[in-house]
């Protein structure tokens, strides 16, 4: 059966490739995109990006509703956001964590994670990579 696969992207995450790519790398969003839609199979692809918490809490329902799997990093949100782990809590796709660099090896603020205990599983620390990491992981545990 053909999978939908939601990607959301928190804030800040526009500017990827753009700054600071000692900690996030040189890839852009919409090259991830790309090369995401490149490995999805037959799978469709749903990929998003805001800087508005409840446009994000809005994905994560809608998510719910239609999506077999959600991979988001909520960015900033992830540290802050008690409505999205409400939202996400509420979402019955299951949900990958993805960070691009290793919040829990940074500043103390970003070893509190409202995410975690919310997702199946996470992928922090491997850049770009670990979209796909999740992607891949995501698309051979249906086939
Ligand atoms: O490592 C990650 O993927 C983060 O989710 C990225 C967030 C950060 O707040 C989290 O702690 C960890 C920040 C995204 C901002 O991305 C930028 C990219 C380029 C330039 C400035 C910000």
């Amino acid at each position: 059966m053909q999978q939908h696969i939601f990607v959301l992207n928190g804030p800040n995450l526009n500017l990827l490739g753009q700054r600071e790519p000692e900690i996030y790398g040189h890839d852009t969003l919409s090259g991830i995109e790309q090369k995401m839609k490149a490995l999805a199979r037959e799978a469709i692809i749903s990929f998003r990006q805001t800087n508005s918490e409840g446009q994000l809490v809005d994905w994560v329902q809608e998510a719910g509703r239609v999506a077999d799997t959600l991979i988001i990093n909520a960015g900033a949100y992830t540290h802050t956001s008690i409505a999205l782990h409400d939202a996400l809590r509420a979402c019955k796709s299951k949900i990958i964590e993805v960070h691009l660099s290793n919040p829990a090896a940074r500043e103390e603020f970003r070893t509190t994670n409202y995410v975690s205990a919310c997702a199946d599983a996470t992928i922090a620390g491997f850049g770009a990579a670990g979209y796909l990491m999740a992607l891949t992981a995501t698309l051979d545990a249906q086939s």
